[in-house]
């Protein structure tokens, strides 16, 4: 069987990841293709998440691995937090969106998220650590937020401007 065909990553400042993803109505056909689609295209790109949102597909489906052995994949249909801690803590974070850059952003410690899973089963899942931050950034981006938005309008320009030249320079290549 061929492997599934990548899915091209929507690039910071794109407009189209400030799109607000929507509900799926249904785990039907279409979203049993796009779920290996989405989990060969972040462990291509060596990530450790992806919402659908970043492949310009507008509803609230993410894919999650957080795994050192990437053998552990996650799927999140609908997934909706149902408590945060409210102690907090600074972590660095990356995108995939966002390439080459990394900062800190304030994040709850801990998460409780409801979701359908890939089975269009709901769940309940508890997750701290890394998990917890990966699902924090990955529900923001089913919002239209992008990480970069956590930081000063200064930092966000100067990214920005980083990002549209060496697209520019790509492009020229
Ligand atoms: O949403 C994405 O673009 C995926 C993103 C998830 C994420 C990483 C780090 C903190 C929060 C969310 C990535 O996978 S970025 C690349 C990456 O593997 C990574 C970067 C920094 C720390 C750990 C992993
Ligand atoms: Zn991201």
């Amino acid at each position: 069987m061929n492997p599934p065909e990548l899915l091209p990553i929507l690039r910071y400042p794109d407009p189209r990841l400030h799109t607000v993803a929507k509900t799926v109505a249904a785990v039907d056909d279409r979203i049993r293709a796009l779920i290996p689609r989405m989990l060969a295209t972040m462990y291509d790109a060596n990530g450790i998440g992806l919402a659908a949102t970043q492949v310009d597909i507008h509803v609230r489906l993410i894919v999650i691995d957080v795994s050192e052995a990437r053998d552990q994949p996650l799927v999140l249909i609908n997934p909706v937090i149902e408590w945060a801690s409210e102690e907090t803590r600074k972590g660095e974070e990356g995108c995939l969106s966002v390439p080459g850059i990394y900062d800190g952003v304030e994040r709850s410690v801990a998460v409780r998220v409801r979701a359908l899973d890939a089975e269009g089963v709901e769940r309940s899942i508890e997750a701290q650590g890394m998990l917890a931050v990966c699902i924090q950034h990955e529900m923001d981006h089913l919002m239209g937020k992008v990480f970069v938005e956590y930081l000063s309008p200064l930092k966000r320009n100067r990214i920005k401007s980083k990002l549209v030249k060496a697209q520019r320079e790509a492009e020229r290549a």
